[in-house]
């Protein structure tokens, strides 16, 4: 028996007509790849998809490609991620499951006593027993792992998968963007293999009970920070598995998906102006042409702003790159740097900050300046810390946030500052 295992393919997630090319050329040559080892499955485990509902474009080329593999005759067997999951099933994976394209193997059975139980998807050709877990936040599914009566499971005989997606703690070796960490001990014992998904990096790790825990990492980038990770090197790719008289074997299989250039820059203790010639010096040397550019200046400048550095300069000079991605979380300014205010409660800190830092900004409208500045400011920020709704579009929230902000300050969101 041999099949693959993929996660974390996020289509849907890139903005620019140059990355969402490459991000589904790399999907297809995942899936072509796997036609033509002619695997007996594919195990898919979560986060095939950006969001539950993604556009028209991503969807008619996933359904084109799972076609495919459909007329090939190879099942493919998945879950829900924490990004594509709906708690009401209103998914496209949802829709690849009635089309049976792929099956959603989370087959939930209420034992009463407020337990549940799994049932198992039999693969027909290898005989396996398929059965699996969506994500740790997906509303009640998130008491899944609580509930589960694992026993029932452990008792099961046969070769024996279990698709889930979350982090285990016992794997956390580096602290990356991913939250939703559980114990190995959720996971129920004596299976054959565990297909994880949504740690983005390749991991293989062996436990006395449970002896191949496996996650394959992200294709191509599904947090804006595997593309810096991806420029230093990190190997993207997918799992082949194959099962034969002497136990079982794991192959990770990189696929590369883009060319990179990263120009980084230790901005620390420096003035942003000597940070600028740097910053130009690097462009000129680089080679850009069809490239991901990634550039990343961190530090602490010692004179000038943070945004003083200029990155359009920059950008440029890059010529002929395929994307240019910016990344200045880490950097600060000494100069301008906003500092942590004290207070007794809330209110008291959120007044200190503003009054602190109101000063660091140029502006000539009287109700932004001082005391009235001050009582603006803290209106705006009450007004922007809502929690986004049960199945509202990003977009609506970010819209409604912005309504939101302005209101209190008497304005109206202008069809320009609309978010689309
Ligand atoms: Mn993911």
């Amino acid at each position: 028996m041999k099949f693959a295992h993929l996660s974390d393919i996020h289509l849907g997630f890139q903005k620019s007509e140059n990355l969402q090319r490459t991000e589904r050329s790399v999907f297809e040559r995942a899936i072509d790849e796997c036609i033509r080892r002619k695997v007996d499955f594919i195990l898919i485990a979560g986060d095939l998809f950006h969001v539950n509902i993604p556009e028209m474009r991503v969807q008619k080329a996933a359904f084109a490609k799972f076609r495919q593999v459909y007329e090939a005759g190879i099942p493919v067997y998945a879950v829900y991620g924490s990004h594509d999951f709906s708690p009401v099933s209103n998914s496209v994976i949802d829709l690849l499951n009635e089309t049976r394209y792929l099956t959603k193997v989370t087959n939930v059975v209420e034992t009463g006593d407020d337990r549940i139980s799994l049932e198992f998807t039999v693969d027909k050709k290898t005989g396996a027993k398929i059965t699996g877990l969506p994500g740790l936040k997906a509303g009640k599914d998130s008491v899944y792992y609580e509930k589960l009566d694992r026993a029932a499971l452990e008792r099961e005989g046969g070769f024996k998968i279990f698709l889930f997606h979350g982090g285990i703690d016992e794997m956390k070796t580096e602290v990356g963007p991913e939250t939703d960490f559980m114990a190995l001990s959720s996971l129920p014992r004596g299976f054959d293999y565990y297909a994880g998904g949504h740690m983005h990096k390749y991991h293989h790790a062996r436990y006395p009970d449970h002896p191949n825990v496996v996650y394959p990492g992200t294709l191509f980038a599904g947090y804006h920070s595997d593309l810096e990770e991806n420029a230093r090197g990190q190997e993207r790719g997918m799992v082949f598995v194959e099962v034969g008289q002497d136990g079982l074997t794991v192959e990770f299989v990189p696929l590369p998906n883009a060319e990179y250039t990263l120009i980084d820059i230790d901005a620390e203790r420096k003035r942003a102006s000597t940070v600028n010639s740097e910053l130009l010096e690097k462009v000129r040397q680089s080679d850009s042409k069809d490239k991901i550019v990634v550039i990343k200046i961190h530090g602490e400048l010692s004179e000038g702003k943070t945004t003083d550095i200029e990155y359009a300069k920059a950008k440029e000079g890059l010529y002929g790159a395929l994307e240019i991605k910016v990344n200045r979380s880490r950097l600060t300014s000494r100069e301008y740097a906003i500092t942590p205010a004290g207070g007794r409660d809330r209110t008291e800190i959120e007044t200190n900050a503003f009054r602190e830092n109101i000063g660091e900004v140029r502006m000539d409208e009287r109700e932004l300046m001082g005391d009235a500045g001050i009582n603006t400011a803290r209106a705006m920020l009450s007004a922007a810390i809502l929690p986004i709704l049960q199945n509202e579009k990003r977009t609506d929230y970010q819209n409604r946030i912005i309504e939101n902000m302005l209101g209190t300050a008497g304005l109206k969101i202008r069809d320009v500052a609309r978010i689309d």
